[in-house]
C-alpha cells in the first residue's frame, strides 16, 4: 500500500519515463521480496512464521509430514495475501527425502534466501534410566540430524542468494539442562553448538546464522511431548502467560529483516514470568 502511494507521488509525467519508472519499482519490490523455506510449518511456530512472512509479502515454502495441514495453510495464505506458497510434504528424519525435496524444487522456487530450521519435538520427560530409547532417537533424528540434512541440502541455493540467512530453532533447553530433559536438552544443546559452528564456517559466503532459544510457548509442543495427554500438556502453561507462536514468529521476521551488515547470532526469549528453565513465577 505504502509503495503504491510512493509511486503515485514520485512518478515522472512523460509516458516512456513513466514505464521505465514502473519497471524499476517492480524490480525493487522483487528484490526485497524473499523466498523463505520453513520446516515444521503444519503447527505452532512454523505455521505462525509462514503466516507472518506471507503477510509481509514474501514467498514461502512450507514443509511438514501432514499434507492436509500444508494444503490448508497454502489455501489460507493464498486467499489472504495472494502469496505464492509451495508445499513439500516429507519427514526430515529421512535423509533422502530431505535431499530429494530440495533437488527437485521447481525452477522458479530455487532462489531461496531464508531457511528456518524449525521442525522439532520433545518426546517424553522421563529420568535418564527409564527414558525411552526410541524417543531419544526420534529427537536426535529430527531436531539434530534433520536440521543438518536440510541445511546441507539448501546450502548450494543459499550461496546464490544476495541475502542468505539460516534461522535455527534452539531452546532454553539448549542452554540449561533440567531434570528429565536428557534427550531433548542434548538435541537442543547440539542445535546451539551447530549454529555457532555454521556461523563460523559460513562466514566466507556471507550467510547469516541465528539461533533462537525460546522458553515456554503454548503450541502443540507439550501435547506431542506427553503423547496426547491434554491435561498434562495444559498444566505446563497454567498460572502464567506463556509465549505464543506469533511472539516467536515476529522475532524470526525481525532478525531476518535487519540491515545486511547486522546479524543477531543468538537470541533467548522467555515469557516475562519465566527467568530460566528453573524459575517460572506462577500465580
Ligand atoms: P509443534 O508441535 O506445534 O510443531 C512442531 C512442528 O514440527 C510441526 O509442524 C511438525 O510437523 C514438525 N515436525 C516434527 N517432527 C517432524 C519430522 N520428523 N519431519 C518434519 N516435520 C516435523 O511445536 P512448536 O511449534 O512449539 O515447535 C517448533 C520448534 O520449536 C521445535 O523445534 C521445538 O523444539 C522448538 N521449541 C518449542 C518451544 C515451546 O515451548 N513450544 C520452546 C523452545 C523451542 P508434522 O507433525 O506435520 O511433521
Ligand atoms: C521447549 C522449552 O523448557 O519445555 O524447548 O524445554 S522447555
Amino acid at each position: 500500500m505504502c509503495r503504491k502511494k510512493q509511486v503515485a507521488l514520485d512518478a515522472p509525467s512523460d509516458g516512456l519515463s513513466f514505464l521505465w519508472y514502473l519497471f524499476a519499482v517492480e524490480y525493487l519490490i522483487l528484490m526485497t521480496k524473499k523466498t523463505v523455506l520453513i520446516t515444521g510449518a503444519t503447527s505452532g511456530f512454523g505455521a505462525a512464521i509462514a503466516r507472518q512472512y506471507a503477510a509481509a509479502g514474501h514467498r514461502v515454502i512450507v514443509t511438514g509430514r501432514r499434507q492436509e495441514r500444508l494444503t490448508a495453510l497454502q489455501q489460507e495464505l493464498t486467499a489472504a495475501h495472494g502469496t505464492a506458497v509451495l508445499c513439500l510434504c516429507f519427514d526430515v528424519q529421512q535423509k533422502n527425502a530431505c535431499f530429494d525435496a530440495i533437488e527437485n524444487l521447481p525452477a522458479d522456487w530455487q532462489n531461496i534466501d531464508v531457511l528456518v530450521n524449525n521442525a522439532g519435538l520433545a518426546a517424553g520427560r522421563d529420568p535418564f534410566d527409564t527414558a525411552d530409547l526410541a524417543d531419544w532417537e526420534q529427537m536426535i533424528d529430527t531436531n539434530l540430524k534433520g536440521l543438518m540434512y536440510m541445511t546441507k541440502a539448501l546450502l548450494p541455493l543459499l550461496k546464490q542468494s544476495k541475502q542468505p540467512h539460516i534461522v535455527n530453532m534452539g531452546s532454553i533447553a539448549g542452554k540449561e539442562v533440567y531434570a528429565n530433559g536428557n534427550g531433548y536438552c542434548a538435541s537442543k544443546f547440539a542445535v546451539h553448538a551447530l549454529s555457532k559452528s555454521m556461523r563460523i564456517d559460513l562466514l566466507p559466503y556471507n550467510i547469516k546464522v541465528t539461533c533462537i532459544n525460546p522458553g515456554a510457548a503454548e503450541t502443540e509442543f507439550s501435547l506431542v511431548r506427553f503423547k496426547g495427554d491434554a491435561a498434562k500438556a495444559d498444566a505446563v502453561y497454567q498460572g502464567y502467560k506463556a509465549l505464543t507462536a506469533d511472539d516467536v514468529a515476529g522475532i524470526v521476521l525481525f532478525v531476518t529483516s535487519l540491515p545486511a551488515h547486522v546479524c543477531i547470532n543468538d537470541l533467548d526469549v522467555t515469557p516475562t514470568a519465566q527467568a530460566s528453565s528453573f524459575y517460572v513465577h506462577k500465580s
